[in-house]
């Protein structure tokens, strides 16, 4: 996969790309990762990349040749077959889940544009973006951290990236249901210790717990996530007993 994004600010990227999974999965070439910053395609006589908005109001606003020109820039040499993806980062994207991050590991190649200011010439969005993709609903000073964000959970999934130590098998989301709870060594930490059946050895009586606890957490924290959720017949009538007695609260 290769990934290009487009951001003001190349150098915050450093970092993250620089370090851990991320790092080691560039070193390895599971992966292709390029920052391009845009002011380098605004050439006008400031390298102006923003503008005031037309109708007036407050804020700028990016303008529209310097993003078109690096995506045009970036896609130059394309032999791919499918389009790549071409992913704003903005508050009014659809909202990024596990789903989306797995689809998106699908893809041949991802281009991320990284906003600041009021937001983009909606020409941007009309003619030139396939996706747009928020992280939450909060405003941040810029479309970098959410693009990051976007990488490192589509980046994990890539073939070789996890090794066997780390699973995206398991994780939340991945089944739908909030992960169960872990426990490592030490068995008796102070005056805690660690559920007698993850000390059975019994893979069948511990896959049922953490099965159990999966359903009881989401449940209690995110109820709304049961409602997509491959439960069997049996699990959903669990629930309800479970939602109806004082234990589930
Ligand atoms: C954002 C979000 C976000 C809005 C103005 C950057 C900022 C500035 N992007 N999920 N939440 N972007 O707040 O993706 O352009």
């Amino acid at each position: 996969m290769r990934i290009d994004v487009l951001t003001l600010f190349p150098e915050m990227f450093e970092g993250v790309l620089g370090s851990s999974i991320l790092g080691k999965a560039l070193e390895k070439k599971l992966v292709d990762i390029r920052t391009v910053n845009f002011r380098e395609f605004a050439f006008n006589k400031h390298n102006t990349v923003d503008d005031y908005p037309f109708g007036g109001g407050g804020g700028m606003v990016l303008k529209p040749e310097p993003i078109f020109r690096a995506v045009e820039h970036v896609t130059a040499d394309d032999q791919g077959e499918r389009r790549p993806r071409v992913i704003l980062m903005c508050p009014q994207g659809e909202t990024f889940t596990q789903r989306k991050a797995e689809e998106l590991a699908r893809e041949e190649r991802l281009i991320f544009i990284c906003g600041h200011y009021e937001g983009y010439d909606e020409r941007i969005r009309e003619h030139l973006v396939t996706d747009e993709l928020s992280i939450g609903d909060y405003v941040l000073t810029g479309g970098e951290l959410p693009a990051m964000v976007v990488i490192d959970s589509v980046v994990r999934l890539l073939p070789g990236v996890l090794g066997n130590e780390q699973s995206a098998v398991t994780d939340s989301f991945s089944t739908g249901l909030l992960e169960y709870p872990h426990y490592t060594r030490p068995a008796q930490f102070r005056d805690w210790t660690v559920p007698d059946v993850l000390l059975s050895g019994h893979h069948e009586n511990i896959a049922k717990w953490r099965r159990e606890q999966s359903l009881l957490r989401t449940l209690r924290r995110r109820p709304d996530l049961l409602e997509q959720a491959e439960l069997t017949e049996k699990e959903r009538q669990w629930l309800k007993e479970m939602a109806e007695s004082p234990e589930s609260k």
